[in-house]
This record gives C-alpha cells, sequence and structure tokens, in this order.
C-alpha cells in the first residue's frame, strides 16, 4: 500500500508543496495538496513526473569518468573527487586560482538550498573570482537597473491588491516565474479577473496569458525600450503621475521626462506594428489605476537592452507610485530569510556596484555587474590565444551551457578547449557528454530540501513572487537507488576543498539580498550534515526552521503581521529616474528604432517556453514529452503557406552565425514574420540528422560577442534575424 508524504516539489523553482506516494520505499507519485493554501493543489506536468523523474533509466546512479576513447565508466564518487582535486591543484599552482570558473545553473539553486552556499564559499576559499551563473544569460538588466535606479525599501503592490497587471514578454501560465503568483498562477489569475483585475499583455504572441487579457498588444518584437518610453510619455503628458510620490521621493524625472518626449505613441505605434491607440490606452490604463505593477520577462530582456528595458520599467512603476506606503501590510515577508525592516522610502542608487566593477574579462573587456560576472563572455575567456590567462578549469553545476548558451558552436569548442571540464548532474547531458567527469548527484526527493528558493523569486523584480507568507521543509523522502553511488552537490564541493586543504566559510546568500547569515565556517574534519548547513544559512530567519519543520505540510507564517514603517526622519534618499547612462543610451535608440527588413533574413526568432519541459530538463521524460521529442519552429500559418511549406516540414533556419534544422508547426496566435522557439534542445552539430528525437539548440544561431549589451554581456537571444528554407 503507497504511503503519502508531503515533500517540496523542485523541478523547478516554484517550489509547489505537493504529495508523493512511496511503495516499497520507491516514490510512484506526485499530486497537488488540495488542502495547501497558497498552490490550492497545482501541480503542473513536471511536478506530476517528479516521482519519474527520480526512478527514470536516464538517471546517473554513478559519477563517470571519460575514457581516452570518448567514452565514460563508472567511477567512485571519492575517486573522483581524489583526482579532480589533483587536477585543480595542478592548474592553480601553474596558472593561479583564476583559471578555475565555476557555472552554477538552474539546478545549482533549485535543487536543495544547501548547494549554491556551498559552490560560493568554494570559489571564495581557492581565491578565484571567476564564479558565473545562468542569471547573467536571463534577465541581469534587473539587478543592474536596481543599481543605478535606487530600491524602494517596501515591496511594489502585491498581486493581490493590483487594479491592474502589466506583463512585457512573460507568460505566467506557462514559465510559472512572474508576473502573476508562480503558486497557481490560472488559479490566482482567474480569481483577480474575476475581481475585475485590468490585465494588459505585450507580446508577439497570443500566449495563454495574453488570450485571458483586458487589452493585448501584439507588438513586433525588439520594440520594448521605445515601447516603455511612449508609455511614459503619455503618462506624463497626461499629466497621470503620481505627483506626490514623484516629488517626495524620487529625482531626475524632468530628465526622464525629457528624454522620452521624442517617443510619440504614432511613432512608436509604427516600430511596434500596432495601433497607436492601443499605446494610449494601455499607459491609461495602467495610470488611472490605484495599484498595480509592470514587470518584463525574458522576451524582451534578451531583445538587446535588457538594462535600459528594465530601467524603464522601474520609472513606470515608481511614476505611477506603485509601491507600498507607511501602515500598509506586507502579504508576503521572509519566513525561512531573514526578517528585515520595511520602510517607506528610497534607498539611493549603488551605482559603483551596478555595472563595470571587479574582475575584468579579457573577452571584451567586461567585467562584473550587479547580475553576477557576464556569463557569455566566458567561452572567450576559456579560448583565448594568451596561454597563461585562460581559464582552464570550469566546474558547471546544475546547468547545462551546451545546450543553453548562446553561441553554441563557440561553447562547444570551448568546454572541448578545457585542461579540465567536471559537470554536476543527473543525467547525461549535453554539457556532461563533454565533460572529463559528471558527478552524479542525488534527486531531490533523496535530499531535505526547503523552500527558500521560493523566497528568493520574490525579491527578484517587482510583479514576482506571491500574495501570503509560504514556508515548507521536505526531509529526504526516499533512499537513493540501491547499489547507487550518489552524493550531495555541496558534498563534492566540500570533498575536493578538504582535498585542496581549504576551508569553507558559508557567506551570506545575497539573491536580492533576501538572506544574510554571519559567516558560518565549516568544520573541514568532520563533514556537517545538511541539516547542519540548513540551520546555519536559516540562523536569522524571520521564523525559526524549526518551526517550519513542525509542519510537514507547509504553511502560511502570517504573523506576527510585518507593516512597512514610515520614512525616517531626516531621510534623504531617492529614486533616481535620470541615470545619464540610461537617458543617453535611450537617446541612442531614437535613429536606429525601426529596424530595416533584410530580405536575405526575412523572419525573426523570438523566444517561449513550453509547459512541460524545464529548459534543456525533461526531454528524455515519456510522461513529459507524450512523444513530441523536438521544439517545433512554430510560424504563422500564412507565411508557412507562403513558403510553401506544411506542417512537420524540415527546414533550415539560418542566421548570420549558423543553422539549425527544424519541424514547422502552425501557430495562429503568433504575428506574421517570426519563428517562435523554445531553447536549450538539440546537442551540437552531431545531432540535427536525429533532430525529431531531440530537437535542435536555439542557442546556435546567436553570436555572443557582435551584438550584446554593454553592461552584461547579454547577446542579443531573442528577435534573431533569421531565413526559413525547405530541407
Ligand atoms: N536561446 C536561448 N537560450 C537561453 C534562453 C532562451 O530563452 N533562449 N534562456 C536562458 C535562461 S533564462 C536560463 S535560466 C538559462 C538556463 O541555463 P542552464 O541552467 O545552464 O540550463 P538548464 O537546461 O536549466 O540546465 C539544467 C541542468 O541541470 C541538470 N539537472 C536536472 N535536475 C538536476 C538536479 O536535481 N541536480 C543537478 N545537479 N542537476 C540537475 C539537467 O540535466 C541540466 O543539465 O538558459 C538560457 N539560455
Ligand atoms: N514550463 C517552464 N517553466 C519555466 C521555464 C521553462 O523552460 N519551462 N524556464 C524558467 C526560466 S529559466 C525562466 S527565466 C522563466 C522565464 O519566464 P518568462 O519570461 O515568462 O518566459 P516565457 O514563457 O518564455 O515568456 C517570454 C515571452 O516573451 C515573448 N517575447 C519574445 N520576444 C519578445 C519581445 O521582443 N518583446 C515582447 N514584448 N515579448 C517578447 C514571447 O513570445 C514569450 O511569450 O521561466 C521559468 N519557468
Ligand atoms: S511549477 Fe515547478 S515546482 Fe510546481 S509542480 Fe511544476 S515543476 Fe514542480
Ligand atoms: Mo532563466
Amino acid at each position: 500500500m503507497p504511503t503519502d508524504h508531503h515533500t517540496i516539489c523542485r523541478a523547478c523553482h516554484a517550489a509547489c508543496g505537493v504529495i508523493v506516494a512511496v511503495d516499497g520505499g520507491e516514490p510512484v507519485s506526485v499530486r497537488g495538496n488540495p488542502d495547501n493554501p497558497v498552490y490550492k493543489g497545482f501541480c503542473c506536468i513536471k511536478g506530476q513526473n517528479f516521482a519519474a523523474q527520480r526512478n527514470s533509466p536516464t538517471r546517473l546512479l554513478h559519477s563517470q569518468k571519460r575514457q581516452p576513447d570518448g567514452r565514460y565508466t563508472d567511477i567512485p564518487a571519492e575517486q573522483a573527487m581524489d583526482e579532480i582535486a589533483a587536477k585543480l591543484a595542478a592548474i592553480k599552482g601553474g596558472y593561479g586560482a583564476r583559471a578555475i570558473s565555476l557555472y552554477a545553473g538552474t539546478f545549482a539553486s533549485a535543487a536543495s538550498n544547501a548547494n549554491s552556499p556551498v559552490n560560493v564559499a568554494f570559489m571564495k576559499a581557492i581565491g578565484s573570482p571567476m564564479g558565473f551563473s545562468s542569471n547573467t544569460i536571463d534577465q541581469p538588466g534587473k539587478m543592474v537597473a536596481a543599481a543605478l535606479f535606487g530600491r524602494w525599501m517596501a515591496p511594489c503592490n502585491n498581486f493581490a491588491d493590483a487594479e491592474v497587471v502589466m506583463l512585457i514578454g512573460l507568460n505566467p501560465l506557462v514559465a510559472m516565474s512572474g508576473g502573476v503568483p508562480h503558486t497557481n498562477p490560472g488559479r490566482y489569475l482567474t480569481d483577480a479577473l474575476q475581481k475585475g483585475l485590468q490585465l494588459i499583455v505585450i507580446d508577439p504572441r497570443r500566449t495563454e496569458t495574453a488570450r485571458r487579457a483586458s487589452q493585448h498588444l501584439q507588438v513586433k518584437p525588439g520594440n520594448d525600450v521605445a515601447l516603455l518610453a511612449a508609455l511614459l510619455n503619455v503618462i506624463f503628458s497626461e499629466g497621470l503621475h503620481d505627483r506626490a510620490f514623484v516629488a517626495e521621493h524620487m529625482q531626475g524625472v524632468d530628465a526622464l521626462r525629457e528624454a522620452v518626449r521624442p517617443f510619440s505613441p504614432e511613432r512608436v505605434a509604427l516600430a511596434c506594428g500596432v495601433d497607436a491607440q492601443h499605446i494610449v490606452t494601455a499607459a491609461r490604463t495602467f495610470a488611472n489605476a490605484r495599484t498595480g505593477v509592470a514587470t518584463a520577462g525574458t522576451g524582451p530582456n534578451m531583445a538587446g537592452q535588457t538594462t535600459l528595458l528594465e530601467y524603464l520599467v522601474l520609472c513606470l512603476n515608481s511614476i505611477c507610485g506603485r509601491w507600498q506606503r507607511a501602515g500598509e501590510l506586507v502579504r508576503n515577508p521572509p519566513c525561512l530569510g531573514q526578517a528585515r525592516e520595511y520602510i517607506a522610502q528610497a534607498l539611493p542608487p549603488t551605482t559603483k556596484y551596478a555595472y563595470g566593477f571587479g574582475e575584468t574579462m579579457h573577452a571584451r573587456s567586461i567585467r562584473c555587474s550587479a547580475a553576477g560576472m557576464p556569463t557569455a563572455a566566458l567561452a572567450d575567456e576559456i579560448l583565448q590565444d594568451d596561454d597563461t590567462h585562460r581559464v582552464r578549469a570550469m566546474i558547471s553545476h546544475g546547468g547545462n551551457p551546451v545546450a543553453a548558451w548562446p553561441d553554441q558552436l563557440k561553447t562547444i569548442e570551448a568546454m572541448r578547449k578545457l585542461d579540465l571540464l567536471v559537470q554536476i548532474d543527473v543525467t547525461l547531458s549535453a554539457t556532461a557528454r563533454e565533460a572529463d567527469y559528471v558527478i552524479a548527484v542525488k534527486h531531490p526527493l533523496e535530499m531535505a530540501g526547503m523552500s527558500l528558493h521560493h523566497e528568493y523569486l520574490t525579491d527578484y523584480a517587482p510583479g514576482f513572487g506571491t500574495t501570503q507568507a509560504w514556508a515548507q521543509y521536505t526531509p529526504a523522502i526516499v533512499d537513493a537507488p540501491a547499489g547507487s553511488d550518489l552524493i550531495e552537490d555541496w558534498e563534492f564541493f566540500y570533498g575536493v576543498a578538504q582535498r585542496l586543504g581549504v576551508a569553507l566559510k558559508l557567506v551570506p546568500v545575497s539573491f536580492g539580498g533576501s538572506v544574510r547569515v554571519e559567516p558560518w565556517p565549516m568544520d573541514m574534519q568532520h563533514k556537517p550534515s545538511t541539516e547542519e548547513i540548513y540551520a546555519a544559512i536559516t540562523q536569522n530567519s524571520r521564523i525559526p526552521l524549526a518551526r517550519v519543520k513542525q509542519i510537514p505540510e507547509g504553511a502560511v507564517f502570517a504573523e506576527p503581521p510585518v507593516h512597512v514603517a514610515p520614512k525616517q526622519e531626516g531621510w534623504k534618499g531617492r529614486l533616481d529616474a535620470g541615470n545619464a547612462q540610461m537617458l543617453a543610451d535611450l537617446a541612442q535608440l531614437l535613429p536606429a528604432q525601426a529596424m530595416q527588413h533584410d530580405p536575405d533574413r526575412p523572419f525573426r526568432l523570438i523566444s517561449r517556453r513550453q509547459i512541460n519541459i524545464l529548459n534543456s530538463s525533461g526531454r528524455d521524460m515519456p510522461g513529459q514529452t507524450h512523444g513530441k521529442t523536438y521544439n517545433p519552429a512554430y510560424m504563422h500559418p500564412q507565411d508557412v503557406a507562403d513558403l510553401g511549406l506544411q506542417q512537420g516540414a524540415l527546414v533550415r533556419i539560418e542566421s548570420d552565425r549558423a543553422s539549425i534544422p527544424a519541424i514547422v508547426e502552425v501557430d495562429r496566435n503568433l504575428r506574421r514574420g517570426l519563428v517562435s522557439m523554445t531553447h536549450s534542445w538539440g546537442g551540437g552539430p552531431e545531432t540535427d540528422k536525429d533532430v525529431r528525437n531531440g530537437g535542435s539548440c536555439t542557442g546556435r544561431l546567436i553570436t555572443d560577442d557582435a551584438d550584446y549589451e554593454a553592461y552584461t554581456a547579454l547577446p542579443r537571444m531573442s528577435n534573431i534575424p533569421v531565413s526559413v528554407q525547405a530541407l
């Protein structure tokens, strides 16, 4: 008879509280918990396959070592750590610690909250500044813009209180990421619409979310900065902004007003391919509501100017006063994160730490930004000719560079040039197939877990996070499979540090500043437990971990209620809407605005996500793919017909950088002239012949060193000019 256990799904960052049925020590199924007051029974198709992922025949049960002939053989984890430590010591001795890099991807933080703090401590202990993450190939402008703009010391209007929500290129009903609470977005959106929420969606595709919008601007991609400037222009010229908030808490607003003046709705409407009146209506709807929030997603962030885009989003929210004021209830304070004081006042910009500080990359002379080291420049750092300075080793932790980094061909070349590539993974992923060692790690169901990563979402940007203070802890639900040799991810970093003779100190996790812990020196003689790491990183939490542990199904920790305190006397901090660099970038935009149509590259490839797959994970799960083992190239039916093609046709999609094979599928919800595809499918070019059984990698179409953002090195990863030809 199966027994039910409460746990946290960690198949993505949403941390849903779910129920797993266990039979004979094996997880058999996962379902939502209808009694969960926040997730309300939610469990998406990926979550429903969480047990199947644990039991998957494609899962690695032993670490792997690549042999000279390219085959992989099992290697005991302890021996792998011995050999890797010896190689890292030699590289560090010969070329310095900077030659050793870390790349932390999606599952470095999603699988268990114990892992990231230890990998960060590891890099610090060996003395290498070359720690990278997927954050800088995502929406890095969010952090850079916040540093340039300043931060309100209380949350933005919560979704639960919002009269209007503006979503600029994000699709929460599929991504469970932001814009609508990730804790069951369909349900929250339905309830809010019933209560009268005005939903404005700006997206070239009539997405699942756009279909429920009060207003959908089906724009051409890549014009969102201009569109935001036009929205600001309308709001200023019609005097719809929150004058009192602007006067008391902002500076630079006159400069912003001047800078957006040339962006008339008519002019921008032409570039966006929408009706000018619709832009005016969107601006009025947003500004006239009493509460609300505007949020941008990956689509527009990847279309060229992530920082300027996010800066204007902050300007839009702020001139409309979309921040919580003194006396208001904070609905979603941290639980396992540190208690903090919310105050109705502005922290001034920290421009010095926005971009251009810290370690310099040889490639393109780009430096660290508030979003971290620029991942898109790491391949060049590995490939550079200067033999004494190049990066020679990389530990890739829970990410998949070959599938996810921009410029796949260069990435593969870089992976092959490394003296040492270690991939920490649960399966033989595309990057694992290039690695010298693959460290096989436990599945989340085999590890204790906390919902801390769901709290990080709240801190990510305005419009992210949920409506209640939710927290959950789960013990490991099952053991690792019999006969396996698996470790937790953090144990790898700890084990290698021990062998290198360096001491690890857990440093504050600073994702949006949610968790501040006292540095905690790890005992390097006697290995601490995961529980001790959890205790250390939650040492100043608002709700003691011990209390959260008492309620296995998780709970809302609303008591004592947290309110926003009034502005402190004499406080001078202001949000800066007049950053000179940002406004100069905006001025530059005008001449380039109407991007020329190129007859050789008549289509634009844009990004999207699919509900059943998370980036590159899950493509080997029959319960998730239901036989569709590729990522279609979605196009408007008329475009397909004009090319003389049909649904299911095999085509070559070519950019200025490279080409990929793909399978066409019609999508009536798209604008014409677009190809809409999910990313991170497919392997290298050698897998192209099997596109129907593995898909194709849009990252190969991206150039990482020609068209990139100056502050974060984020290349243009969406709105890529391409051609489409029958194959
Ligand atoms: N062209 C294009 N490229 C993109 C994007 C795009 O929209 N278009 N999006 C970008 C974005 S937003 C992001 S965040 C990045 C993502 O970039 P990455 O994080 O590098 O890519 P993922 O595919 O999420 O990699 C997850 C890896 O973790 C492994 N894994 C799965 N479960 C576990 C586990 O429990 N433990 C461990 N240790 N590993 C596990 C998977 O097998 C896989 O190898 O991609 C970016 N790349
Ligand atoms: N099921 C599932 N969930 C996921 C992921 C996944 O792979 N699968 N990935 C996770 C990750 S890593 C992230 S970062 C989040 C991302 O979450 P989101 O940012 O919500 O990602 P998408 O669902 O791809 O939505 C991007 C939207 O931008 C639109 N778009 C493309 N180009 C433009 C443009 O130039 N302008 C405008 N206005 N819109 C444009 C696309 O049509 C698409 O609808 O999702 C996370 N959640
Ligand atoms: S949204 Fe994410 S956490 Fe929730 S069930 Fe789906 S995969 Fe799991
Ligand atoms: Mo992402």
